[in-house]
Formats: C-alpha cells, sequence, structure tokens
C-alpha cells in the first residue's frame, strides 16, 4: 500500500474496527491525525455502520484472527507503527456455547498478532485488550494491576491468557506491548445483547410502544461501568509512553444491574413492575458478583481519569436509544428481526 507523504504521521492498525471500541478509536486516532487502518473479515453482508461516518478518513484490510497468514499481510500492507488489537468473541454467554472458538479468537488470536508483530516488525507498538473479566470471583476490591486472577467463563480464561502471552512477548522479546485491563465500557454503540444497551434500547422500546416488557437475568450482579470514548483515550496514552505496561481502565464506582434499569425507567418515566420481568434462562452458569476497579496507576502514569459518571452515562444512552427507536420507526427499520435479537 502506497505511504503517505507526510514523513512524521502515525500508522495505526485495528483489529475489532467494527465493534464499538474500534469505532470510537479510529475517531480518536484520526483526530490526532493518523493514517488508520482498520483490519475487517469477510461477511456476507455489510457491518460497518459504527465506521460508515468515517469513510473518507480510515482505509480497511482483510484479516481474521484465527489465519495467521492473513495478519502478516495486514501488517505488510499497512505498515502500522502502532497495532491496536481490539477484536475478540466479546460476549461472555456465547463463550460458555462456544467455548473453543472464544479461546481461539479471543486467547490465541492474541499470540497470533504477537507473533505476527515479532515477524514482520518488533518495533510496532502493541495494545492488547484485556478485560476486568480475567478477575471473575476475586474477593480483593477494588481490583488493580497486582490483583490475582479467578476467570469464571471461558471468555475470562481466554483473556486471561491472551494478557499473559502480551506480558511474556514484552518480557522475552522486548516488544512494545501494552495490556489494558478495561473495565465494562458502554455507549449508545455497545451491541444490543449487552446488558446496558439491552435496558436502554429495550426502555426506547417499550416508551414508543413497541415492546411491554424487558427481561433480565441477574439484576443483583454489580459492574464499574464508564464511557468508551473515554477508554479508548486511554488505550492510544499507553502507548506513547517511554515504556511499556499494563493499566486498569476503570471508574472506582461499582453499581448494580438493578440501578442501571432503575435509572433508565426514570428517565423515561415508566415503573419497574410495569415493565420488568425475570428470565431464569438469562442467568449464567457462573456469575461475576462484583467488580470495581483501582485506575489510580493510570491516573498517575498515564494522566488519565474518567469523566462520565454512571447517573449520565445511563442518561446519555437512554436518550440516545429513545431518538434511535424513533427514527427507526420512522424509517420502517424495526423489523421482526431486530426485535427477536433484544431477547
Ligand atoms: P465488540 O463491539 O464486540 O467488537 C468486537 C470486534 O471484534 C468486532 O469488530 C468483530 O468483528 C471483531 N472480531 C471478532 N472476531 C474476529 C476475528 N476472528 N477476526 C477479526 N475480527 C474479529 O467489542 P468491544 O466492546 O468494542 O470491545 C473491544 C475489545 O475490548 C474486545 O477485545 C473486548 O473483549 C475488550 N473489552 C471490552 C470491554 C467492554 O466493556 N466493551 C471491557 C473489557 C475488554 P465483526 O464486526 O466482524 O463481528
Ligand atoms: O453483563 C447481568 C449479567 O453482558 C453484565 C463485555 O464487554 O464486560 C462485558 O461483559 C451483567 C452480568 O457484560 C442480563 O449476568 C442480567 O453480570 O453486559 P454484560 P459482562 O458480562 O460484564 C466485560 C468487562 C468484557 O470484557 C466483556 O467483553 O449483567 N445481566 N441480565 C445480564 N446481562 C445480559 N447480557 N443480558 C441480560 O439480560
Amino acid at each position: 500500500m502506497e505511504r503517505s507523504a507526510s514523513a512524521v504521521m502515525k500508522t495505526a492498525l485495528i483489529t475489532g474496527i467494527t465493534g464499538q471500541d474500534g469505532s470510537y478509536l479510529a475517531e480518536f486516532l484520526v483526530s490526532k491525525g493518523y493514517r488508520v487502518f482498520g483490519m475487517v473479515r469477510r461477511t456476507s453482508s455489510e457491518n460497518l455502520w459504527r465506521v460508515h461516518h468515517l469513510h473518507d478518513r480510515i482505509e480497511l484490510v482483510f484479516g481474521d484472527l484465527l489465519d495467521q497468514n492473513s495478519l502478516i499481510s495486514a501488517l505488510k500492507q499497512t505498515e502500522p507503527d502502532e497495532v491496536y488489537n481490539l477484536a475478540a468473541q466479546t460476549f461472555v454467554p456465547t463463550s460458555w456455547n462456544q467455548p473453543v472458538l472464544t479461546g481461539e479468537f479471543t486467547g490465541l488470536g492474541v499470540t497470533k498478532m504477537l507473533e505476527a508483530v515479532r515477524f514482520i516488525n518488533p518495533k510496532i507498538r502493541f495494545f492488547q485488550a484485556s478485560s476486568s473479566e480475567m478477575f471473575g470471583s476475586t474477593g480483593d476490591f477494588p481490583q488493580n494491576e497486582k490483583t490475582p486472577f479467578h476467570p469464571r467463563s471461558p471468555y475470562g480464561a481466554a483473556k486471561a491468557y491472551g494478557h499473559h502471552m502480551t506480558v511474556n512477548y514484552r518480557e522475552s522479546y522486548g516488544l512494545f506491548a501494552c495490556s489494558g485491563i478495561l473495565f465494562n465500557h458502554e455507549s449508545p454503540r455497545r451491541g444490543l445483547e449487552f446488558v446496558t444497551r439491552k435496558i436502554s434500547y429495550g426502555v426506547g422500546l417499550i416508551k414508543h410502544g413497541i415492546r411491554r416488557t424487558l427481561t433480565l437475568g441477574n439484576v443483583d450482579a454489580r459492574r464499574d461501568w464508564g464511557y468508551a470514548p473515554e477508554y479508548v483515550e486511554a488505550m492510544w496514552m499507553m502507548l506513547q509512553q517511554d515504556s511499556a505496561d499494563d493499566y486498569v481502565i476503570a471508574t472506582g464506582e461499582t453499581h448494580s444491574v438493578r440501578e442501571f434499569v432503575e435509572r433508565a425507567l426514570t428517565r423515561a418515566g415508566l415503573s419497574w413492575e410495569d415493565h420488568v420481568e425475570f428470565d431464569p434462562r438469562l442467568v449464567r452458569p457462573a456469575e461475576v458478583d462484583k467488580l470495581v476497579g483501582d485506575a489510580s496507576k493510570a491516573k498517575q502514569v498515564l494522566g488519565w481519569k474518567p469523566t462520565t459518571r454512571f447517573a449520565e452515562l445511563v442518561d446519555l444512552m437512554v436518550d440516545a436509544d429513545m431518538d434511535q427507536v424513533q427514527s427507526e420507526i420512522e424509517s420502517g427499520e424495526i423489523s421482526r428481526t431486530r426485535l427477536t435479537t433484544v431477547r
């Protein structure tokens, strides 16, 4: 691929650019003057809605985490200074249905990308999107970079493997490889199956008279929820340091799913009694009861801190989904297929 005329312009390759974080990171890096490449896998129907608005500012290359040569080829084509490995099978319940595939995407995929970096250009700076799910059922609160892992799902176990491999490639080969231990982060671009978006979109459907109920599993689980655009800035900050390291990225606050639902319903002027139902099929084989992160290292070293707090996050997601449902009604886009995905 032809290199830009500008000698100072940095180049980044983002895997998972079609996902929530990939789209925000692409926007952020474009705003910083980067040449941004996104790696996408071949799909039978188009899947670029989160990055449509960037179509003339990003470039796409084909590749799949399962295919080692495609990663090598993506690095050869794009010659990046920085690689952000955001691609993964990210939905925890799916990881029990497809544990092997999750291990291959979310775990081994990291090693495949690290090997590609080592082989093509070991000077490339590498970011791995690790997860608070690695802490699982640890009894230590709040969780920091030294808290032991006890993952409670195939997803959490695969992420722990990817994290350790990132650390190992730094220690064994001197790669500039960083692991961001990211606590839950949300936005109006979150997939509809994750609980926050399921709630905000569900509330939008109820408010517009399309649905009557929101059906949920364990509403007592507690999470540390932040705002996704702020988390992608932390990823970039990690790769701008003099040395590579690992950082917890979190708000330091924990709230239950119940609190999220209550705030969302209140925002829309709806009540729990009329609209929320429990479905035992949504309860997981093993739950992570409580997560809360301590991001003081990121604050001290990177100068990163979260600004969007819980109530503001819920409100912005509900407001966005009220508008989203309204525009889907107007365009006729609300289809039976779309509704069945939000069980
Ligand atoms: P997401 O919206 O589910 O996006 C996942 C991305 O991975 C999509 O672009 C998807 O492509 C891509 N992908 C999946 N399998 C792939 C494969 N085999 N080859 C190439 N691409 C593949 O996830 P997200 O919320 O943006 O999360 C980004 C990263 O941060 C993930 O690694 C996630 O595990 C991690 N993380 C997220 C959170 C959070 O709260 N959001 C917290 C901790 C860690 P398609 O569009 O083709 O499916
Ligand atoms: O569940 C409970 C559920 O699916 C949050 C991913 O980005 O963050 C995410 O994983 C909690 C769980 O996210 C429903 O049992 C109740 O306790 O939104 P979630 P997650 O599992 O925390 C981590 C950090 C990642 O790395 C992952 O990639 O909500 N819950 N009722 C429900 N969850 C869902 N999805 N649907 C329900 O109906």
